[in-house]
């Protein structure tokens, strides 16, 4: 017999719906939900693996726990008695900072990733806190920080109204859209041309969606930011500066014309390789479209000058008027947002308040840089004690961050570590203890992250769609009793951290004056809430002290969890819609165009202007049927054209004598490693492209099909010091590295 059950997808940023067909308690299919309010029947390659990658028969069932060197079945008991007498003795001794957290990609797409790590920190009160933000987005958190004064006010496109999108170092064709929640984010592309509008694509690579542009550029890696400084340049210039009903709302207009006035296109063009009309052209264009968005990801980030780059994005869309207006980029407003604040000013954000204990890198929005985590691990200083213990979540770093060798002996040598894994992989592998969460389909699903990304108000959730296979525990209560057992409360029940949560929560809510349960009673509140399970609980108490809330009764109609569950496909909230100033939270309560950690950056980016490295750049792709490190152990999601290949022009191939299909060797300043060469025009010259998440030879694993193709880890090429300063986030993009044809073996004919 089976039956169909409605699930939110986890496996990119899109977030779409999908109706899974079950038997038993294995999902046998997955299609595209076509009444969700937001997807709309949307699916993918990935989505439509939803199955496979739930049923793979190597996910762990069971926790691990290291006896005698080696991992070994264990009870949930025994493995968490492992976890606290492992952390706890460390803390004791050499204090909260020597437990570094390691906090990784999939926390965004789990309600337990959501809901727990924030308890986790703030009760281990550790310093050492590293997660893939600082391999992808901490540019965008650093410059919305500093602009808006909130790390997390990120503008996102208005894809289904906009006139005119630049899109810069983004892939959606293949990465289905990121800082940017969008299903169906190809089909919104075509929407957009077929209305009139316009899509030019900036990226060293000729990607699916370069192919749809009107216009694509071919930019040299690493020097976006001088293209759109050079953008922001003429149109002060050519006096195209139309900030509209912004106008009101911004600090620091003229102050930021004198700043770009070294940025002329003739200055940048050679750096870019973008001539200096057409840079022109580029500016016109944005301030002659009726509505434009400029929209920048991960080409944009991973580089020298990634908080940069991320802040002149913004930067145009301000000059242009297009932010916060329909058809621009505006801030979306998710359903359990906190209560909104009344507009003013407020604390804005800081940087910087404490540094790393190695390299002296700045904090930045609470965290290091993930790629430092290995030296914090492998070298003493006298400042403080190296990180000994490491809590792993969702992450699996030897891959995803730079230099993975030597993070592997650096993991190797810690006191202890626990990994919240369903593999065992190259990360956890180095593990004391393994607590394997259930595969999606036992999971509930609710995007608490996304939801604030996303180009259309929304909100849905979604039950688990199997019920818990015997001797699992869901990733919420693995995560509450991890919590507990680091902090000193081993063995209480895991439901005194989400009532501890509740709590806080209301107890400030009532004291704010804003608040629509300001003045109320907490207990009394907290008594009011339904759900199954304490993240259930947490989840209606967000949505009804949210934007759009019930607060529990002021608004009768308004939201909470069981009007949520009355509605399996969604509730659409509507198109964004401008928002400021509300949203901003600077010293000043306006838009600060010139902060002054932006300033003090400047000079490197002038200086840019006039370096040019010999030889060849790195830059990574992604194939629509891959994420990141994890899913090269799906049958259905690997072969074909997703391939661990150098991808490299015919030009560059021909001067190296690289032939197509030819092993190569790839040196940068972290190591070397060998790949197939695929020659294609589909690259720009002086560039070549490989992807990451590979490598999946190391021993100790249990991923027998990602074990047959493991493909080569492109991180080894980095050695993890190169940094965009302000944001500590790795540059993975644009860096040198030498390629040379391996000479083939001659086997002898016999
Ligand atoms: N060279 C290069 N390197 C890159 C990038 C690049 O473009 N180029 N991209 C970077 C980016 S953007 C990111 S986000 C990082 C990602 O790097 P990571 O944060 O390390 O994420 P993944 O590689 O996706 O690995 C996720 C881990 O979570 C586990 N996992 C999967 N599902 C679940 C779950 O439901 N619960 C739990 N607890 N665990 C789960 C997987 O088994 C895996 O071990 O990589 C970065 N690395
Ligand atoms: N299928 C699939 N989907 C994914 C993922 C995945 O691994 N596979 N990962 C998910 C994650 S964690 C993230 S963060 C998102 C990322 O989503 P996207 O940002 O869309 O990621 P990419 O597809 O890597 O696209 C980055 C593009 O930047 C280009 N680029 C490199 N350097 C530069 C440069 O200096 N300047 C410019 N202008 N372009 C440059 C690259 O050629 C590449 O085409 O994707 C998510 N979705
Ligand atoms: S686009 Fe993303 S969310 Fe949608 S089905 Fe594919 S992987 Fe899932
Ligand atoms: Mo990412």
């Amino acid at each position: 017999m089976s039956r169909t059950a409605l699930r939110i997808c986890p496996l990119c940023e899109a977030t779409c719906g999908l109706t899974l067909t079950i038997e038993g308690t294995q999902v046998t299919g997955a299609r595209g939900d076509r009444d969700d309010v937001f997807s709309q029947g949307f699916i993918c390659p990935k989505g439509a693996s939803f199955g496979a990658v739930d049923g793979d028969p190597d996910r762990l069932r069971t926790p691990l726990v290291r006896r005698d060197g080696e991992l070994r079945e264990a009870t949930w008991e025994e493995a968490f008695d492992a976890v606290a007498a492992g952390i706890r003795p460390v803390i004791e001794r050499y204090g909260p900072n020597s437990v570094g957290v390691v906090l990784g990609n999939p926390n965004v797409h789990t309600m337990a990733g959501a809901l727990y790590p924030p308890v986790l920190l703030a009760g281990l009160r550790t310093r050492s806190i590293f997660t893939a933000s600082t391999v992808d987005q901490m540019p965008k958190h650093v410059s919305s920080g500093l602009l808006f004064g909130d790390a997390h006010a990120i503008p996102v496109p208005d894809l289904d109204h906009t006139d005119h999108l630049l899109l810069i170092g983004a892939n959606p064709l293949e990465s289905n859209g990121s800082l940017c929640t969008a299903p169906d984010f190809p089909g919104k592309l075509k929407a957009l041309k077929a209305r009139g509008g316009t899509l030019t694509v900036i990226d060293p690579r000729r990607t699916r969606t370069a192919k749809l542009a009107d216009r694509h550029l071919a930019i040299r890696p690493g020097t976006d930011a001088l293209l759109l400084a050079a953008m922001a340049y003429v149109l002060f210039e050519e006096d195209l500066v139309d900030t509209g009903e912004l106008a009101p709302h911004l600090l620091g207009l003229d102050e930021l014309r004198a700043e770009v006035r070294d940025f002329t296109p003739e200055a940048v063009a050679a750096a870019c390789d973008i001539d200096a009309g057409t840079i022109r052209t580029l500016a016109r264009e944005l301030a002659a479209a009726p509505t434009a968005a400029v929209y920048a990801r991960i080409g944009s980030c991973t580089v020298p000058h990634g908080t940069l780059a991320s802040w002149l994005v913004d930067v145009l869309n301000i000059l242009t008027g297009n932010l916060d207006r329909p058809g621009g980029a505006l801030f979306p407003q998710a359903a359990t947002d906190r209560t909104p604040r009344p507009a003013g000013p407020s604390h804005g954000f800081a940087l910087g308040r404490w540094h790393s204990r190695v390299s002296r890198h700045p904090e930045a929005k609470g965290e290091l840089p993930i790629s430092a985590l290995a030296e914090e691990i492998d070298t003493a200083t006298e400042e403080g004690e190296p990180v000994r213990a490491v809590i792993a979540v969702a992450a699996n770093p030897v891959l995803s961050v730079p230099d993975g060798d030597r993070l592997d002996k650096a993991l190797d040598s810690l006191d202890f570590m626990v990994s919240v894994d369903p593999y065992l992989n190259e990360t956890s592998r180095h593990a004391h203890v393994v607590l394997p969460p259930p595969p999606p389909s036992q999971s509930p699903h609710h995007d608490f992250a996304f939801n604030t990304l996303a180009v259309r108000n929304q909100v849905r959730y979604s039950r688990p769609a199997v019920p818990l296979e015997p001797g699992r525990m869901a990733e919420t209560e693995i995560l509450a009793r991890l919590i507990l057992a680091a902090t000193g409360m081993h063995g209480a029940d895991p439901s005194a951290v989400d009532d501890l949560v509740i709590g806080q929560t209301l107890g400030k809510s009532v004291q704010e004056a804003h608040s629509p349960v300001h003045g109320r009673d907490p207990q009394e509140l907290a008594a009011q809430l339904h759900g199954d399970t304490g993240p259930e609980r947490r989840l209606d108490m967000m949505l009804r002290l949210g934007p759009y809330g019930d607060g529990f009764g002021v608004r009768p109609d308004g939201l909470n969890l069981e009007r949520l569950l009355a509605y399996p496909h969604g509730i659409d909230l509507g198109p964004l819609r401008p928002r400021l100033p509300q949203p901003l939270k600077t010293p000043s309560g306006k838009v600060e165009l010139l902060p002054r950690p932006i300033v003090d950056d400047l000079p490197r980016l002038r200086q840019a202007l006039h370096e040019r490295p010999e030889g060849l750049v790195l830059v990574g792709r992604r194939h629509l049927r891959s994420n990141n490190s994890w899913m090269h152990n799906v049958p259905a999601l690997t072969g074909g054209t997703n391939r661990c290949t150098l991808h490299i022009h015919p030009e560059d191939a021909e001067r190296l004598g690289v032939a197509n299909g030819a092993p190569v060797r790839i040196k940068g300043a972290g190591g070397e490693v060998t790949a197939p060469a695929e020659v294609t025009d589909g690259v720009r010259p002086g560039v070549v492209s490989l992807p990451h998440g590979w490598g999946h030879d190391r021993p100790g694993t249990r991923l027998n099909h990602a074990l047959k193709e493991p493909g080569v880890n492109v991180n080894q090429l980095l050695d993890g010091s190169l940094l965009d300063p302000l944001s500590g986030n790795a540059v993975l993009n644009g860096v040198s590295v030498e390629v040379v044809p391996v000479a083939e073996r001659i086997t002898p004919l016999t």
